[in-house]
């Protein structure tokens, strides 16, 4: 994850470690000042009491000649101290930020390469909240508290080298509870661990939560839910904040369990210390220069107790993070067959059976569909919904893979094609249409990868029957979409991606129920203007009106998975069965329809 970064993060480590040796050696400037120098002048033992301070060979006017450069040392370790920590401080920041920032675009990359399986099974909100808040613990933990954790365990090792130089008894002496203060950090680190991702668990719930009632605000409105959809929001929260609270307590229990022990190690130091002093084991020098390192052993470990229960956190979302980044990706360039001539378009399904991955067993959805297409030939399904529709055409691209079965294209299994080529053949307009918050202009023009001339962009939309509507609009073309443009109506959305997919230019023309929001006088338009774009290209029709279908060379009607009749509209007509039936009801609706506007407007 550091990849890039390695050598900056060894340096900003490396500038602590500096720093760090820096505010020992300022320790033990401390001591020769006291003991060398203080100690020698005419101050000396008046001021600070007896024990074995006066006892300095040099006379007071060479004691006062040096005062200048034990100040001198004093701001140059200042400085030093200073320094280095600024840049240690600088270079983590920089670590920190610039590998979270590329996991970011590495993780977006990541979840829009997965598979369709998997968006299906992952709710959104989750996503978001790992690649939102997963991440940024994640960059907490590089710039504070894995530095921290470095900071301190090489003050830690400075520190105690430099007391056990200064006296080898005090210095065993100071770390005789830190064993302690380090198995009471592990604990707390398991428990905050296990706190922590339950939590993180439950405010992913919470996003998911919020996102999709807010995605669904129409629905929950128009059935007036909102008490309802509040209720559920709230428990939801409500279980949010326990699990944030115990994750606090936990952290405030650990904070004076742990003072207490430095406390007693601090104490139990400055009393050993002290008596060794008085007895005259060390100078007052060394006395003094041990109170100052000693506290920069035992302050700093109780910080690392801390951190490591903090990095708790980090170690948590790492393992989040890293759970999606496992996924594999839905490989694009993987297909043994290049084709190098045009694709013709010819379709054969034989035997194909299907059915969504799910937890435990999958139910299958699409049994035994076999049907053969010529190239350039319409084909249409028709068919109850839930009877397998969306499916069946959605293996053409292989969004996903059939389970048995064969598919070919042009002769050649559809495994054997690379999905992207199939995808950039292919253009779908799906049955729910999306369009991104951007011009109608930049709508239209996502799916190529040419560059379009205008004149290109309006035929398409011509053909769509939008032209006219978007000249309606105060930016024409320019308008913006969605949230801060114009909002359009379910029948424009689905012209405007209908011409989307037009404009592609694709030999393979899938419209999953296209024109199902579009009233029939505008789908006769769209019908006329398909006429004229549909010879040389394969096209599979989804649609309820038996009009749109009739005049496809092939029609298939579909229940419950199964292809249950097939053939021409005339063939299906001379036959007993759903087909006729289906004709039957509509025509009767459509001349009821027709003789009430008859009967108001007579
Ligand atoms: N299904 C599923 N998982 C998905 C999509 C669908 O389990 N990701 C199930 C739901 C249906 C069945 O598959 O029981 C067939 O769904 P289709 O979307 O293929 O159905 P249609 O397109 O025919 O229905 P409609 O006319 O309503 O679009
Ligand atoms: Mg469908």
């Amino acid at each position: 994850m550091l990849t890039g970064y390695h050598w900056l993060y060894v340096a900003a480590v490396a500038a602590v470690g500096l720093a760090s040796v820096a505010r020992t050696a300022f320790y033990y400037l401390l001591r020769y000042f006291t003991d060398d120098v203080l100690g020698s002048g005419t101050l000396g033992s008046g001021a600070l009491g007896s024990g074995t301070l006066g006892s300095g060979a040099l006379g007071s006017t060479t004691a006062v000649s040096r005062l200048p450069w034990v100040a001198l040392g004093f701001i140059g370790l200042a400085l030093f101290q200073g320094g280095f920590s600024f840049f240690s401080g600088r270079w983590a920041a920089e670590t920190a930020e610039g590998s979270t920032r590329r996991l970011r675009d590495y993780l977006y990359d990541h979840i829009q390469r997965l598979s369709f399986a998997y968006h299906d099974k992952t709710p959104t909100g989750e996503l978001i909240q790992r690649a939102t808040s997963d991440v940024d613990a994640l960059r907490r933990f590089y710039a504070d508290q894995a530095i921290g954790a470095g900071r301190i365990s090489l003050l830690f090792l400075v520190n105690f080298t430099a007391l056990l130089t200064l006296n080898t008894r005090l210095a065993l002496i100071s770390v005789v509870l830190i064993p302690f203060v380090l198995a009471t950090s592990v604990w707390f680190f398991r428990k905050v661990s296990q706190l922590y991702e339950e939590f993180q668990e439950q405010e992913a719930k919470l996003s998911t939560t919020l996102q999709e009632n807010l995605s669904g605000i129409r629905v929950v409105k128009a059935f007036a839910r909102q008490a309802y959809e509040k209720d559920k929001f709230e428990r939801d929260n409500f279980e949010r904040y326990r699990r944030g609270k115990r994750l606090l307590i936990m952290h405030a229990v650990y904070w004076p369990s742990t003072d207490i022990l430095v406390f007693a190690q601090l104490i139990l130091g400055y009393f050993v210390g002290a008596v060794m002093a008085i007895n005259g084991t060390i100078t007052v020098g060394t006395f003094l220069a041990y109170l100052g390192m000693v506290s920069m052993i035992a302050w700093p470990l109780r910080q690392l107790g801390r951190l490591i229960v903090d990095m708790s956190t980090g170690i948590v979302s790492f393992g989040r993070v890293v759970a999606i980044i496992r996924e594999d990706r839905e490989p694009l360039d993987v297909g043994q067959h290049q084709p190098t001539d045009p694709l013709r378009g010819e379709v054969r399904f034989e035997q194909v059976c299907f059915g969504y991955e799910g937890e435990g067993e999958t139910a299958v959805i699409l049994h035994d569909i076999s049907f053969h297409c010529q190239p350039g030939q319409v084909v249409a399904l028709i068919g109850s919904t839930g009877a397998g529709k969306t499916s069946l055409v959605n293996l053409l691209p292989r969004f996903y893979d059939y389970s048995s079965g064969s598919i070919t294209l042009d002769g050649v299994e559809l495994r054997d094609y690379s999905r992207r080529y199939l995808r950039q053949q292919m253009g779908i307009v799906q049955q729910e249409p999306f369009l991104f918050s951007r011009t109608i202009r930049d709508n239209i023009l996502y799916g190529v990868g040419r560059s379009v001339s205008d004149a290109e962009v309006e035929d398409a939309a011509r053909a769509a029957a939008i032209h006219d509507v978007i000249l309606t609009f105060p930016n024409g073309y320019n308008t913006l979409v969605g949230e801060k443009g114009v909002t359009l109506s379910g029948g424009q959305k689905q012209r405007v991606t209908l011409a989307r997919t037009l404009l592609q230019n694709p030999r393979i023309l899938i419209l999953d129920d296209a024109t199902s929001s579009v009233d029939m006088e505008t789908e006769a338009v769209i019908r006329e203007a398909l006429e004229t774009l549909l010879p040389g290209r394969t096209t599979f029709i989804i649609a309820h009106r038996i009009q749109t279908v009739m005049a496809a060379d092939l029609i298939l009607v579909m229940d419950k998975g199964r292809i249950v009749q097939s053939g021409a509209h005339e063939e299906l007509m001379a036959t007993q069965g759903t087909y006729r039936r289906i004709f039957n009801l509509q025509s009767q609706i459509e001349d009821e329809l027709e003789q009430d506007l008859a009967r108001v407007s007579g």
